[in-house]
């Protein structure tokens, strides 16, 4: 089955899709060990471990590599967000060719103008036109290889201090172009102008959002409300940040590491999660290599070649 089927069947089965945001195949394995669905290749979770603002300073190729890890990490679909497409339509269709060759089940692109700036900065948040964002859903559509594949187009009217009219006139015009899906995505603290929007939306395509700040609103509220998809974006990010920003300020406290070991993961956990005992039981199976004949002489043992 491919990714993008995997992820058509989520959307298609009975109640909410839950996604987390991951930035790399570790928080992908996390992601997929804890029960979510899918995975989310959030661009601020890509862009912050690579040390930059989310705001289109990666390229496309820089973005591709992490994917590709992502992607080849974890069973489960993995929906990669490509900001505004990283230009214009035509760069959006080599970028659908790019990331679906690259195993994500589906692309979302966002109608802000390119370079784009992550949606919770305040200013630098304008919308391209509407004509223009139909334009890079349809090539996106035009350039999938596989029917299942998904483009998720991104209602950014909401960030951007519109009201809700423009949202929906927005989200229409999207589904008339072929999108697969729409997110809507709002910064309020109060979930309500979301659920104005999931009240007011008669489409024929599933919504999904995001609730990064109004997060009081739980899952099965957001299913209640009419949407089908719920991404955490970036609570890993947010978490291991915490947590290391907390070890690491006590291991020079403390100078040692003692009072920290109840609270970081056993190395039993991160080898089992890099695969190491898979690998292990695949030795068993198929061999370990290296029994020449002086196989018994311990690797790095500093005998030298003999000449
Ligand atoms: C991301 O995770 O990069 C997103 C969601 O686009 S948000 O940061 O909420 O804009
Ligand atoms: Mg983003």
């Amino acid at each position: 089955m491919s990714a993008a089927l995997g992820l058509r069947k989520l959307f298609a089965r009975p109640g909410i899709v839950r996604v987390i945001g991951v930035h790399n195949a570790w928080g992908a394995r996390l992601g997929e060990r804890a029960g979510f669905d899918a995975i989310w290749a959030s661009g601020l979770e890509l862009s912050a471990s690579h040390g930059v603002p989310d705001a289109d300073i990666l390229t496309m190729g820089d973005l591709l590599a992490d994917i590709r890890w992502i992607t080849s990490a974890v069973p489960i679909p993995v929906i990669a967000d490509c900001d505004a497409g990283y230009g214009n339509a035509s760069n959006v269709a080599h970028m659908v060719r790019l990331y679906e060759s690259a195993g994500v089940a589906a692309v979302c692109i966002e109608d802000k103008v390119f370079p784009k700036t992550n949606s919770f900065v305040e200013g630098r948040q304008r919308l391209v036109s509407i004509a223009e964002f139909v334009g890079k859903i349809g090539a996106a559509k035009a350039a999938q290889a596989d029917p299942d594949f998904m483009v998720v187009a991104r209602v950014e009217s909401l960030i951007a201090g519109y009201g809700l009219d423009e949202a929906l006139k927005r989200a229409a015009a999207y589904v008339e172009a072929g999108a697969d899906a729409i997110l809507i995505h709002a910064k309020d603290k109060s979930p309500q102008r979301v659920l104005d929007f999931l009240s007011a939306w008669s489409g024929p395509i599933p919504v999904v959002v995001v609730p990064t700040m109004y997060h009081s609103i739980t899952g099965a509220e957001l299913e209640r409300a009419g949407a089908k998809m719920v991404i955490y974006a970036n609570h890993g990010l947010r978490a291991g940040t915490q947590a290391v920003m907390e070890v690491f300020e006590e291991i020079l406290r403390t100078d040692g590491t003692t009072s920290s070991e109840d609270r970081i993961a056993p190395l039993n956990t991160i080898l089992e999660l890099q695969g190491t005992f898979t690998m292990l039981a695949h030795d068993a199976r198929y061999g370990y290599g290296g029994d020449s004949p002086d196989s018994d002489v311990p690797l790095n043992s500093g005998r030298t070649a003999e000449k």
